[in-house]
């Protein structure tokens, strides 16, 4: 026989090395909806339907090429459940002479591939993924002799590496990084333009029947389903970003706005971590709107520095990390995850607006990710674990690669430094600066220590009271740390003596 081509969920581009060299008359590419992968966290309905919708397309477009397709949908008859178990049937009923697969995403999965030519008595050949611009070992290379890690030295190696925004060895506009330009908040005369629709087709359509049926019991709402689920809508939602979002992408970059859920972002991370956009593809396309004088440089070089730097970045570091990173908990956070993280039933009206829209849509953009839900979890001390589970069940573009270094590192800390040199913490003062969502709160973000104060408050001194040791030594923590000690002792002993409330009121699920 020929051989049997795996093409996991997110394995969807028609570049995808499992697929090179492959002969139609003789190899049967095999792709399996199995429950175990859509039930290993409970997946936001939107997140299972996408994927699922994106597989059938993906494989009626192979069957059009003329490819011979195995594919097991998640209701048919003998199916095993499991992607190892699934393979092992393929196997038996093809006997192909090899399997080839392309490395996946996670390390859980990464592990039950490299069992696979033992469980089959098959050969499998597992291919490197060169859909992304730092190869694995590559990264293991950068990183080997530097004590420290850090994004930006990495992003100018990629830029040099790919050549985007050069001008020979030189920086286009002479600077790496136009951060400083991107922390505006966003007027309140300005509406972001409502991005592209994909209402689904027929096939999108039966299988959002079929995981409403199936996965009713999980966070999220199915009813606003809205996802590209073939390259050629993807590409559609691209080309919407270039035009009518990207030239503001840097100004309003950090902001969140109560009505605009999607302020100006891309909303191209589900896609493009399905496999159905390119990352150097679209580096390039944003570069050459810069060029072609349609965005300026600030909105540019910050978009193509979250592709072209932060995503490959965080790739390299769960890869060189894992599995050890998976149990990382450096600041001893262990309280449970509170409930309203998967209702949205709190009085803090910057949780309840990006958990809210985050049932709606499995998207929020990344500061409500960072700054707010993420920022809380940090503040208040919650187990890594809990946090990690939930960041990958509730969003569309989670697989672990991705998330989990900016979960558990960016977000939490709780590497103790791999991912960022200081921990994001932050009050109510920065959220209401980047935001217009605490003049219509409950609680008052200018107080601190009374019934109504803004949690965000008295949790960020707690937190830096509860890890001065920590942080004394770390030169960008210095500061906080001294105002903390520089407080009258009254004062520190309210904030201290709120944030025992705040935490006891989490404890015991009382809202919040
Ligand atoms: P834009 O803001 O328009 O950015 C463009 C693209 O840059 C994104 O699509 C994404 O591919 C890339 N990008 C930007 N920031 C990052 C980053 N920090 N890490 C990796 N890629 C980045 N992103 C995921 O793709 N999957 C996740 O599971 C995920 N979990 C996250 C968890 C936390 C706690 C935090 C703080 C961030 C997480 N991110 C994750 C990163 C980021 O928030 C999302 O990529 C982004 O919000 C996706 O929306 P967008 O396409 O509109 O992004
Ligand atoms: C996430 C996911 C889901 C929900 N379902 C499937 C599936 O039914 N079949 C499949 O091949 N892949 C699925 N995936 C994606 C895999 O879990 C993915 O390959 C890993 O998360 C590694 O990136
Ligand atoms: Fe969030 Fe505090 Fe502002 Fe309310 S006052 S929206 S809890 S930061």
């Amino acid at each position: 026989g020929g051989a049997l081509r795996v093409v996991l969920g997110d394995q969807l581009s028609r570049g995808i090395a499992s697929l090179a060299g492959l002969d139609k008359v003789h190899d049967v590419v095999l792709m399996a909806e199995v429950m175990g992968e859509c039930t290993y966290v409970p997946h936001h309905p939107q997140k299972i339907a996408m994927i699922l919708a994106a597989m059938r397309h993906f494989a009626e477009a192979l069957r059009a090429r003329g490819v011979t397709v195995r594919y097991v949908a998640l209701d048919d008859e003998g199916n095993t459940g499991t992607l190892d178990d699934e393979v092992a049937r393929a196997v038996a009923a093809v006997q192909p002479s090899r399997i080839i697969a392309t490395e996946p995403g996670e390390f859980r999965v990464r592990t039950a591939m490299r069992g696979w030519a033992e469980n089959t008595g098959v050969a499998c050949e597992i291919r490197e993924d060169t859909r992304f611009l730092c190869g694995i070992d590559e990264f293991a290379r950068w990183a080997e002799d530097r004590r420290q890690l850090r994004m930006e030295f990495f992003y100018r190696e990629m830029r040099r590496k790919h050549a985007i925004l050069m001008e020979s060895d030189k920086p286009v506009g002479g600077k790496w990084n136009f951060d400083s330009e991107n922390r505006k908040a966003l007027p309140s005369a300005i509406t972001p333009p409502q991005p592209r629709r994909f209402p689904p087709d027929a096939a999108t359509r039966s299988v959002i029947d079929l995981v409403a049926a199936r996965f009713s019991g999980h966070y999220g709402s199915l009813a606003d389903f809205d996802y590209p689920v073939t390259a050629h809508d993807a590409e559609t939602g691209c080309a919407d970003f270039l035009a009518n979002r990207l030239p503001y992408f840097g100004d309003w970059q950090d902001a969140m706005s109560a009505g605009a859920p999607f302020m100006f972002h891309a909303l191209v991370s589900a896609p493009l971590n399905l496999g159905l956009l390119d990352p150097l593809d679209l580096c390039r396309r944003a570069e050459a709107e810069f060029t072609a004088g349609r965005a300026p440089l600030n909105a540019v070089e910050g978009f193509i520095r979250q592709i072209l730097g932060w995503r490959e970045f965080i790739r390299g570091i769960y890869w060189l990390h894992m599995p050890d990173y998976a149990s990382k908990n450096a600041l001893g956070a262990d309280l449970h995850l509170p409930e309203f993280y998967w209702t949205g039933a709190t009085d803090m009206r910057c949780m309840a607006l990006s958990i809210r829209q985050t049932m709606k849509f499995a998207y929020a953009h990344h500061i409500q990710r960072l700054m707010v839900t993420g920022n809380f979890a940090l503040l208040a001390g919650i187990d890594p674990d809990a946090v990690d589970q939930w960041y990958l069940a509730v969003y569309a573009d989670a697989y672990e690669w991705v998330e989990m270094p900016n979960t558990r590192g960016m977000a939490l800390h709780a590497d103790g430094g791999i991912v960022g040199s200081k921990p994001y913490a932050a009050s109510g003062a920065y959220i209401n600066r980047m935001s217009d969502y605490c003049g219509d709160c409950a609680y008052d973000v200018k107080d601190a220590t009374g019934s109504r104060a803004c949690p965000f408050n008295a949790l960020y001194w707690d937190f830096i009271a509860r890890h001065e040791a920590r942080f004394a030594g770390n030169p960008r923590m210095a500061m906080p740390v001294r105002s903390w000690n520089r407080m009258a002792a009254p004062k520190r002993e309210a904030l201290r003596a709120r944030a025992a409330r705040l935490r006891q009121a989490l404890i015991e699920g009382d809202r919040l």
